[in-house]
């Protein structure tokens, strides 16, 4: 088992233990759930210094402090796809500039993920701009999960809706998590997206957790929704049963041609609350501060890390928009003092190293 699934108990002696005592003590009936979007509303509305404290000792209590995931993404079959997402630069309809691609072969994808590998990420993700993959892109997508998996990386993909034999498949094939995300609040969806239902998104999920696969998903803010949609993503994510093992929060990267090209940008602080949230709600899944980091700056990055951030996207290359480089993360994490690398081990290597 990973150690996302089962994460180690926090054992690092906090700068205060006061806190988190009195939060073990009288553990507040407003940490469990289900959640209202009235409860999550009222935890972003609070002061930040007294979420970003709530947030932190949250996760202290969880996950060892400083210990940042490092998953990196790569299109295996990028543009041209039929669905109209309105923050999307792969979807066909949309003149960004980006071309259609075939999938990627076997060694081209095995070459990326040991790149990845050997600059420290431990999760390797493949993204596919389907509307849904037929059986056949399934055969060939498993033969690159296994590929990937046999360099001893945790494997993740997201290819778009699927049906639960697809869904089977994967999982025979080695795949550890399926990424599919809620986006946004069930009443924003249809702003953002009509070619497909919020439903069908939440049927795929049901499909991939049957399947015995973990579930990554999240959503996007900065889409011009009102705070109450960041209220009700959160809500919906939070409710799932169980909720996801990984929670990527994107910020929109506005690409030109897209129709959310002109969305006016979230807040940095309403961010970081977003981030903060997610922690309180879902205080075991890994919460990952997904795009939009080339655009953040590093302060609001060390804001959300302290809300509660443990993953991020690491290469320079998202799906098909940059991400900082690589050289410019370690640099971050090093001024820090968080461990981007080799800390989110498994537990086999972790008992190794201790034996
Ligand atoms: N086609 C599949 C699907 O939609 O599920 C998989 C790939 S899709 C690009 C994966 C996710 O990337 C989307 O659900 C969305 O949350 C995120 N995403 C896409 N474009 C984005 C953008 N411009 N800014 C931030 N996140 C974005
Ligand atoms: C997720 O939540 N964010 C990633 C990943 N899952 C697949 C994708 C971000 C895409 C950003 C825009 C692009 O490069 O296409
Ligand atoms: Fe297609 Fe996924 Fe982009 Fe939507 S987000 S247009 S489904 S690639």
């Amino acid at each position: 088992m990973s150690a996302t699934l089962a994460p180690p108990p926090a054992v690092q002696s906090a700068p205060s233990v006061q806190p988190v005592q009195l939060h073990r003590r009288a553990p507040s009936p407003a940490t469990q759930g289900p959640w209202s979007v009235e409860a999550i509303q009222a935890l972003l509305d609070k002061p930040l210094m007294d979420l970003l404290f709530e947030a932190q000792t949250v996760h202290r209590q969880h996950w060892p402090a400083g210990d940042i995931e490092l998953a990196t993404l790569l299109s295996v079959k990028t543009g041209g796809c039929p669905e109209n997402c309105g923050y999307c630069p792969q979807a066909a309809e949309f003149d960004t500039g980006v071309k259609a691609e075939k999938l990627m072969e076997v060694d081209e994808v095995v070459r990326a993920a040991q790149a990845a590998k050997d600059a420290g990420a431990t999760r390797f993700c493949m993204g596919a701009a389907w509307r849904a993959p037929k059986d056949r892109d399934i055969e060939k997508v498993s033969a690159l999960i296994g590929a990937v998996k046999g360099l001893g990386l945790q494997t993740c993909a997201t290819l778009g809706m699927l049906e639960s034999h697809q869904a089977q498949a994967l999982k025979d094939a080695g795949l550890d998590y399926y990424n599919h995300n809620l986006d946004t609040a069930p009443e924003y969806y249809t702003d953002v997206v009509s070619t497909r239902a919020y439903q069908d998104r939440l049927d795929t999920l049901q499909n991939v957790r049957s399947a015995g696969i973990s579930v990554c998903c999240g959503g996007i803010v900065g889409m011009g929704e009102a705070p109450v949609h960041r209220a009700g993503l959160i809500a919906q994510l939070a409710n799932l049963q169980p909720y996801p093992e990984s929670v990527p929060i994107n910020s929109l990267v506005r690409v030109p041609g897209t129709p959310l090209a002109d969305s006016d940008p979230i807040d940095p602080f309403d961010f970081v609350r977003v981030i903060a949230v997610a922690r309180i709600t879902m205080p075991k899944a890994r919460v990952r501060l997904s795009a939009g980091r080339q655009q953040m700056g590093e302060a609001v990055q060390a804001l959300c890390f302290m809300a509660g951030a443990n993953s991020i996207f690491y290469g320079d290359k998202l799906l098909v928009t940059g991400n900082p480089d690589v050289d410019a993360d370690v640099q971050l994490l090093a001024k820090l003092g968080l461990n981007g690398h080799r800390t989110t081990t498994t537990e086999a290597e972790h008992a190794h190293h201790h034996a």
